[in-house]
């Protein structure tokens, strides 16, 4: 009997449909999260939630949630898909969005098929995974876990100096439910890997069995600005310059590390940002990450000792602000194991494996049984506007989040 399959062509459309979305004047996809291109996702998400007849709930951090209950006993917790629909600045289309749609997909073909789903199920799609505008990222799940109250969440500054909440409520996304109102019996999160390991050992599906911890600071480093010109090398304090140091002190401790710890300074601004001005303040942001949380700590530990050094070494104030930090996460074993079995019976290899990046799972993980499907990125390309995944591995991997949800649904 051929397996029940999803719709690819609804599926992989909708995906082009929502990767329009949001493109700036350059054409870039700036989807940031609260933003009005933020807005124009939702509101199309939303469009196709209602067209698959499913109840709409959106809660008070601005997640939404897609259910299904006709037929199933509404006692019973719900198995609980999704990911997010914010965007990085120029991203690409696939990046949350695919756990999504794909996710409401599954619902929609079950739904067709005339599946009656022993507890009911449900789509998410949360709040400012990216944590671009706001930190932290995985902002929405992380209130809906329970790991940040709402209120505290609502009154985040985003890096334009808007406020979460204001934004929340200007476009209309600020709802009336309190985050956590539905406890999922488990959820399981549909992603592209967004690094090489699938597409070099040509594997199509992934099972994500771990995610790596997360550290996210904001360093300042305060100097003196002075005359380009006149002022002597020995006699300056220039914060550009401390900066600069730190990054290659962080990129040459990871490089050399021998373990798979990354380290990256993504932001940086001067001021006053003039040519012939020695900066005054160099603001910058460090991400560090590590499976191992005893190493992370230690990579935290060694910065703020370099950090402690430098001051006295080039004569300048350092300060640093904690802006996001996570605790690797072990994703639920049989779930994983659901994932495996799905692939073999459908003739798909898959690998175990561990996310780099994080996801609204390692939230989720703190109330349920989670676990993640990862499918190959080309060129393990991501958070890029060249970041792809072909049809037949997003359609593949789709499939597998039907089998594996089809079974938790049932039981
Ligand atoms: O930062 C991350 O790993 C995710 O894309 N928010
Ligand atoms: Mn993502
Ligand atoms: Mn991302």
């Amino acid at each position: 009997m051929t397996p029940l399959s999803i719709d690819a062509e609804r599926l992989t459309g909708r995906l082009q449909e929502l990767g329009q979305i949001g493109r700036d004047g350059d054409g870039r996809l700036v989807r940031l999260a609260a933003s009005d291109a933020d807005k124009a996702g939702r509101d199309l998400f939303v469009a196709w939630l209602r067209e698959a007849r499913l109840d709409l709930i959106v809660d008070r951090i601005g997640n939404i949630f897609g259910i299904w209950k006709d037929g199933a006993n509404t006692d019973e917790a719900p198995v609980l898909l999704g990911s997010h629909i914010d965007s990085v600045i120029d991203a690409g289309i696939y990046d949350g969005c695919y756990g999504v749609l794909a996710g409401l997909e599954v619902i929609e073909t079950l739904k067709a098929a005339g599946f009656v789903p022993a507890r009911p199920m449900a789509v998410a799609a949360f709040t400012n995974e990216e944590g671009v505008r706001y930190t932290p990222d995985m902002m929405g799940s992380l209130v809906y876990a329970g790991g940040l109250p709402v209120e505290e969440a609502l009154t985040t500054i985003g890096t334009d100096g808007s406020i979460l909440g204001a934004e929340l409520e200007r476009i209309g996304y600020a709802g009336p439910e309190e985050p956590g109102f539905l406890k999922p019996h488990a959820y399981v999160e549909l992603h592209i890997e967004q690094g090489p390991v699938l597409e070099r050992e040509g594997v199509p599906i992934g099972a994500v069995e771990n995610l790596q911890g997360i550290s996210w600071q904001r360093i300042t480093i305060q100097g003196d600005a002075n005359h380009a010109g006149t002022t002597p090398m020995s006699m300056r304090r220039d914060a550009g310059h401390a900066a600069a140091r730190v990054v290659t002190f962080l990129r040459d401790r990871a490089r050399n590390a021998n373990t798979p710890t990354v380290a990256t300074v993504g932001c940086m601004s001067f001021e006053p940002n003039a040519i012939n001005v020695i900066p005054s303040r160099a603001t910058f942001t460090v991400d560090l990450r590590d499976p191992d949380e005893g190493r992370l700590r230690a990579e935290e530990a060694a910065l703020a000792a370099y950090l402690r050094e430098l001051a006295v070494a080039e004569d300048v104030a350092i300060s640093v602000e904690q802006l996001a930090r996570f605790e690797p996460v072990i994703f639920d074993r049989r779930i994983v194991n659901l994932v495996e079995d799905a692939a073999r019976k459908r003739g798909l290899a898959s690998k175990r494996m561990t996310s780099g990046a994080g996801h609204d799972a390692q939230m989720i993980a703190r109330i349920a049984p989670s676990a993640m499907i990862f499918v190959p990125s080309k060129g393990g390309i991501s958070h890029n506007p060249r970041e792809h995944t072909p049809d037949a591995d997003l359609v593949a991997g789709a499939n597998i989040l039907l089998d594996v949800v089809t079974r938790l649904a049932a039981e």
